[in-house]
C-alpha cells in the first residue's frame, strides 16, 4: 500500500548532528548545527528562564489552551523587541502579530498567507540561505528563486549584482532577508548597504520578509533590528519572522513570532484574523509552556535586563572564539588572510573550506562542519579551540 511513498532522507544539518552523536571517538567537535553551546559544551538554561520556570512549577499553572494567536503579552513583547517599544506602528495598531512554533512556524504561516492572498508572488532568497527557507516556502506552494549574495572571491556580498537583480524584479515580489547574522555566511550588509537595498525595494515595490533568528548575537538587541526599523520608518509594509530559539536558548519549546506591518489598523485587523484562521486549520493554538516563559521574561523589567545581559554573554563568547581561531590560524598559515573569521557576525562562519576539506575534518579529526563549509562558532570552547584550529590548519595545508 505504501510502497510508492518516497523516502525523505532528512535535513542535512540535523542529519550531521546524528552522525556526530554516533561518532564514538572521544575527541570530536560539533560545529554543524546552529545551536549555542556554553564554554563547557552544554546548551545553557538562561538564569532568567530558570527564575520563571521555578515560579511556574511552584504555581502549578493549569495546562489551558492558549488563544490561537498566543498570549497578548507575548505578542506585545515580539513587537517591542522588533520595532522598539515606542514605535508609531505599534501605537497606531498597524502590526498584526501572532505567536508561532519557532521561527520556522512563523515563516510557514507567513508563506501560507502570501500564497493565499498574493498567489502570483514569487519569493527570492539569498544565494546561499538557510536550506529550510526554500523548503518552507515551496511547501506552502510558493515559487522560490535565488538572488546573488555571497561572493567567494571577496568573502563578502556581491552587492552590485544584488542591486541589479532587485532592480529587474516584478513589483510585489517577496524578498527574504536576514536582518542580522546571515545564515549560513555570517556576512551582513552594512547600514549604508541596507539603506540602498531598502531604497530599491521601495522604488520597485518589492515586499521584504525579514527573518530574524539571531537577534542580539550581532551588535545588540536594538541595533540588530536596523533593517527592520528602517523599512518600517520608510513606510514599507513588511513581514517579520522572529525566533526565541537561540536568544532565549529555548530550542525545543518552539517559540517565535510572525508580525506583518500594515498600512492601517483596519488592514492589520483583517490580516490578524486571517493569520488566526491559518493557525486554526494547522494546529489550533501554540504550546503554552514556552509561551509562558517568554511572556514572563519579556514583561518583567528585571528579568528582561537579565536576559539582555545573558544574550550579550553568549555573543561575547562567540566573538572571543572568533578572535582565538583567527589568531591561531593566522600564526600557523601567515600567507593566508583569516580576518574574515573576525569580521563575520553571529553564530556562523563560511570558512571557504571545500567539501573535501570538510570531509577530511570529519573523518580524520572528528570535527563536524556543514558540507558547504559553514561552521558554527558557538560549538567552539576553550577546551577544543586549539584542537580545531590545528585540524583546520592541517586540511588547509
Ligand atoms: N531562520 C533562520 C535564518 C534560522 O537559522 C533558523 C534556525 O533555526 C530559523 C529561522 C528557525 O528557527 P526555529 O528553530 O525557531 O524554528
Ligand atoms: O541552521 C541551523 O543550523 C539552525 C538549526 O531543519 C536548524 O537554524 C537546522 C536545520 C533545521 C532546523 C534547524
Amino acid at each position: 500500500m505504501f510502497q510508492n511513498v518516497k523516502y525523505y532522507p532528512g535535513d542535512p544539518i540535523l542529519g550531521l548532528m546524528e552522525q556526530y552523536k554516533q561518532d564514538s571517538r572521544s575527541q570530536k567537535v560539533n560545529l554543524g548545527v546552529g545551536v549555542y553551546y556554553d564554554d563547557t559544551g552544554h546548551v545553557p538554561v538562561l538564569e532568567c528562564v530558570k527564575t520563571v520556570e521555578s515560579q511556574m512549577v511552584e504555581k502549578h499553572l493549569p495546562h489551558e489552551y492558549l488563544p490561537m494567536e498566543g498570549f497578548p503579552g507575548y505578542r506585545q513583547a515580539c513587537q517591542k523587541l522588533l520595532f522598539g517599544s515606542e514605535h508609531e506602528a505599534i501605537k497606531t495598531n498597524r502590526i498584526a502579530t501572532i505567536a508561532s512554533l519557532g521561527g520556522s512556524g512563523a515563516l510557514r504561516i507567513g508563506a501560507e498567507f502570501i500564497h493565499q492572498w498574493f498567489p502570483q508572488a514569487k519569493t527570492y532568497v539569498s544565494d546561499p540561505t538557510w536550506g529550510n527557507h526554500i523548503s518552507i516556502f515551496e511547501g506552502a506552494g510558493i515559487e522560490v528563486h535565488k538572488y546573488p549574495y555571497y561572493d567567494p572571491e571577496t568573502i563578502g556580498i556581491k552587492f552590485t549584482e544584488l542591486k541589479q537583480f532587485f532592480l529587474q524584479l516584478e513589483a510585489g515580489s517577496i524578498i527574504l532577508l536576514h536582518p542580522c547574522c546571515h545564515n549560513p555566511t555570517g556576512i551582513d550588509p552594512t547600514h549604508q548597504q541596507w539603506d540602498e537595498i531598502l531604497d530599491i525595494i521601495q522604488q520597485k515595490q518589492l515586499i521584504p520578509f525579514m527573518d530574524i533568528a539571531y537577534q542580539g548575537f550581532g551588535d545588540d538587541i536594538d541595533t540588530d533590528t536596523y533593517a527592520i526599523r528602517k523599512a518600517v520608518d520608510m513606510g514599507l509594509c513588511i513581514y517579520v519572522s522572529n525566533s526565541f530559539s537561540k536568544n532565549l536558548s529555548m530550542y525545543g519549546e518552539r517559540v517565535g513570532g510572525l508580525s506583518i506591518v500594515c498600512p492601517t489598523a483596519e488592514e492589520a485587523r483583517l490580516v490578524q484574523s486571517q493569520l488566526k484562521f491559518t493557525i486554526r486549520r494547522l494546529y489550533s493554538n501554540p504550546p503554552a509552556y514556552g509561551g509562558n516563559v517568554v511572556d514572563r521574561v519579556m514583561n518583567n523589567s528585571q528579568l528582561f535586563q537579565q536576559w539582555e545581559q545573558e544574550v550579550y554573554i553568549m555573543r561575547d563568547r562567540i566573538r572571543a572564539m572568533r578572535s582565538r581561531l583567527y589568531e591561531v590560524l593566522q600564526a600557523k598559515i601567515p600567507e593566508r588572510d583569516f580576518s574574515y573569521f573576525i569580521k563575520q557576525r553571529g553564530m556562523f562562519s563560511f570558512t571557504g573550506l571545500s567539501p573535501q576539506q570538510v570531509n577530511r575534518l570529519k573523518k580524520e579529526f572528528g570535527v563536524y562542519l556543514v558540507e558547504n563549509g559553514r561552521m558554527c562558532m558557538a560549538g567552539l570552547n576553550t577546551s577544543n579551540i586549539e584542537y580545531v584550529a590545528n585540524a583546520m590548519a592541517e586540511v588547509l595545508k
